[in-house]
């Protein structure tokens, strides 16, 4: 693996991870690489089997988004974490987060980058990033994500860098453009999905390199699941939306599709595989999963641009076999650019994210359950349903076995505004709100989107706040939350 570092003066600072985590120490600032794939293993590994071994200290973690058990996970267990930022979905690390044990604090994806370099976050003090080679002038090929890495690269005091053993070949793969920050910033000049507007690796000051390790770590595998009938119907629905809004030239067929995470969201690009209205898309979005290889073997994707590639075990396999065929359409970009409100806009970028809870004027929580326990956090949702040419929200139309209704009077905390959500979508229908005053917003939601066993109850409160209380969005404060503080005291929003 040796000839993975090309800048032969790099080949100096070869050795193991417990050397090289020496420099971590308690109240460091960790900036790590990781955008649901490519994040650093062995380091962490170091590090959570150093508090096991009795070493008493806490570090500040920031990442692109959501690294899953192989960081977030072992470190959040190992107790080690004061801070994280931003995004993250580990089981153990919420539960702390949610007892106050680890700070966290929810940041727009896009943000990120410019903040640290601002310095609001405090000092870089070392970057841990993982890269499939070191070129010949000491530059970084990344490997399945890049996220706020050129950042952490350009900012970290230290640099350690894992090198994978993943296909040589994704060199190519990447697009690493840094913006200019405010004041008198240019233009991010993308014009479409596939545009190209930096250099194929990340920039690397040599000097500040303090160790260099190989690793035969993978990324965990995400596992999709087949398309169940819930996020097929909501996909069909948003499939016959866009082709009905082509079709009346109110759309054009040419804006791209973003998706967010999960299995609603690889439905939705699932059911272009069968569509023949859908020729040829193209894909501006954030991560990039399963369905979009699919879709570029049967020739249907013109360009797909995102920050990581998370695929399935067998996807990534198929990836590996032909990266030359797939890297002709696959683009990933830093997520300040993939995510860039800027561009989002410009493109006009159909833009689908998932919501925990909206309510009846399309105000959206997309994070905090009852209101206080944080799930995941909101990710890049806000950059794209801010700025999407249409943004859909789209949920299951209950959780819990139909003990939680998605749709609610009033939504328990607030991700997403109504002003910057155009279509909202559950199996049961679809309500575009474009055209809709509240109280039409209301009615429609209640009568298309909420499930049948909520319908009346959901109606019932709506009517009571028209005639009781009136005003543009008429709600009756001290009953708004009457579902929710059912479901604490019975465990379901139904009545017994
Ligand atoms: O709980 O895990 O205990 O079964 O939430 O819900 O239905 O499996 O759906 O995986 O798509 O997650 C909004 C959380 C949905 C996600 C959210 C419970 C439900 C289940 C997961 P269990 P599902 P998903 C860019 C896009 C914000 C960030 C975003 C998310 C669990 O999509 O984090 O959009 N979005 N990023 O039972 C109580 C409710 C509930 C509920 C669902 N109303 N009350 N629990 N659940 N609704 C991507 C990135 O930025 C990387």
């Amino acid at each position: 693996p040796i000839e993975r570092i090309r800048y032969l003066p790099l080949r100096g600072k070869i050795t193991d991870a417990v050397s090289a985590a020496q420099c971590i120490q308690d109240g460091t600032n960790l900036f790590i690489s990781g955008f649901t794939a490519g994040y650093p293993k062995l380091i962490p590994q170091e590090l959570a089997r150093r508090a096991r071994a009795g070493e008493r200290f806490k570090i500040n973690l920031f990442a692109g988004a959501s690294t899953e058990d192989t960081v977030d996970g072992i470190l959040a267990e190992a107790g080690v974490l004061a801070w994280r930022r931003p995004y993250m979905s580990d089981r153990i690390m919420r539960e702390k987060i949610n007892r106050g044990d680890i700070y966290f604090k929810d940041d727009h994806l896009s943000s990120l980058s410019e903040q640290v370099r601002a310095g609001n976050l405090g000092t870089a003090d070392v970057a841990v990033v993982e890269a499939v080679c070191i070129t010949e002038k000491g530059h970084l090929i990344p490997t399945m994500s890049v996220g706020n890495t050129p950042t952490y690269v350009r900012e970290g005091r230290r640099i350690i860098i894992e090198i994978s053993d993943l296909p040589i070949e994704l060199q190519g793969l990447h697009d690493i453009f840094i913006p200019e920050d405010p004041p008198y910033r240019m233009p991010i000049p993308i014009y479409r999905a596939a545009d190209r507007i930096g250099k194929p690796f990340i920039e690397l000051d040599p000097n500040r390199v303090e160790a260099i390790l190989f690793s035969r770590e993978q990324d965990r595998y995400p596992i999709f699941h087949e398309p169940d009938e819930v996020s097929r119907r909501i996909a069909e629905q948003i499939l016959d939306f866009v082709r009905h809004e082509i079709r009346k030239d109110r759309l054009s067929p040419t804006l791209p599709w973003q998706s967010g995470v999960g299995d609603v969201a690889n439905a939705v690009l699932a059911g272009f595989l069968e569509d023949d209205f859908f020729q040829e898309i193209e894909i501006y979005s954030e991560v990039l999963q399963d369905s979009v290889l699919d879709l570029i073997d049967i020739g249907k994707v013109r360009a797909a641009s995102g920050s990581s590639l998370t695929l399935s075990d067998k996807a990534r396999r198929r990836f590996f076999n032909e990266i030359y065929r797939y890297r002709e359409k696959i683009v990933l970009r830093p997520v300040e650019i993939s995510n860039s409100p800027e561009v989002i806009r410009r493109l006009g970028v159909l833009a689908i994210n998932t919501a925990i809870e909206v309510d009846i004027y399309g105000q959206v929580n997309s994070t905090h359950v009852m209101g206080t326990h944080l799930m995941n956090g909101i990710g890049g949702s806000g950059d794209f349903l801010r700025n999407g040419a249409v943004s859909f929200i789209v949920t299951p139309s209950t959780a819990k076995e139909g003990r939680i209704s998605a749709i609610v009077p009033m939504v328990t905390h607030v991700d997403h505004s109504e002003h910057s959500v155009d279509v909202v979508v559950t199996e049961n229908g679809l309500v575009d709100t474009r055209s809709l005053t509240p109280r039409q917003t209301a009615e429609q939601i209640i009568r298309r989107c909420a499930h049948p066993d909520y319908r009346d109850m959901l109606w019932d409160y709506f009517q009571r706040a028209l005639k009781e209380r009136g005003g543009h969005e008429p709600h009756v404060l001290e009953d708004a939350f009457f579902m929710h503080r059912r479901f604490m005291e019975t465990g379901d929003m139904r009545p017994r």
